[in-house]
């Protein structure tokens, strides 16, 4: 059986269960990280050796990377859905993950790190304010892709929605200022109609406030 092991509160935790859930698998849950621990044990680290979460393990096959867990299911459990068999559309769907992870998703979780998990009395403001500046011309990028298609690999839902999509919840939640985005904004309006994407990704932050210690 899939076991995905990581805490719900972690942004990186929830493209793995939002992926298995969009495949309606059946799987075991078991909470790591955090406040959880566990993810400092032997038998953990033996599993991924940096000592993170997501780890899936599935019969033989243990992965961590959760862009590499998304694929993996995906490509598994997916083809012809989230896993577009066409190498373009496949591509179209990578090349927005790859983004994600070296761009975007640096910008957004610094926003993150800084603003909500640092206490108010240790913000630097400037910083912040960076931070928010270049996730909006991401953001703004992402909305000309999105003029002209409804997701992101272009016609349908592929795993290629899944990294930068799971960064929408929180962008949207936190106390910023966000530039113009109505193509992105319809695009969220779709991902939050999807059970798998409301049951996994829309979950208030609130107890990781000024929380730094994990
Ligand atoms: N690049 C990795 C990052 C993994 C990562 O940093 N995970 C965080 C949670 S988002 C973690 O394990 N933090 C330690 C903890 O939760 O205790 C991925 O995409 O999976």
């Amino acid at each position: 059986m899939l076991t995905i092991w990581g805490r719900r509160n972690s942004y990186n935790v929830q493209k793995a269960l939002w992926a298995a859930d969009e495949l309606a698998l059946d799987y075991r849950h078991i909470d790591a990280g955090g406040d959880a621990g566990l993810i400092d044990t032997a038998e953990f680290l033996a599993m991924n050796p940096h000592g993170r979460v997501p780890v899936i393990q599935d019969g033989e096959n243990i992965v961590w990377e959760s862009h590499s867990v998304v694929r993996y299911l995906a490509a598994t459990y997916g083809r012809g859905t989230l896993w577009a068999e066409d190498p373009g559309e496949r591509a179209r769907a990578e090349q927005w993950m790859d983004w994600t992870v070296a761009t975007l998703e640096r910008e957004v979780l610094a926003i993150f790190w800084r603003l909500v998990r640092t206490p108010a009395d240790m913000q630097d403001k400037k910083a912040i304010a960076m931070h928010v500046a270049n996730s909006a011309r991401c953001y703004a990028l992402l909305d000309d892709w999105l003029a002209e298609r409804e997701w992101l690999a272009g016609e349908r839902f592929t795993m290629g929605d899944i990294p930068a999509g799971t960064t929408l919840y929180r962008y949207f939640e936190m106390e910023i200022d966000r530039p113009a985005i109505p193509n992105v904004r319809r695009w969220y309006a779709r991902l939050s109609d999807r059970p798998a994407y409301q049951a996994n990704v829309m979950r208030p932050f609130d107890e990781l406030r000024g929380k730094l210690s994990f």
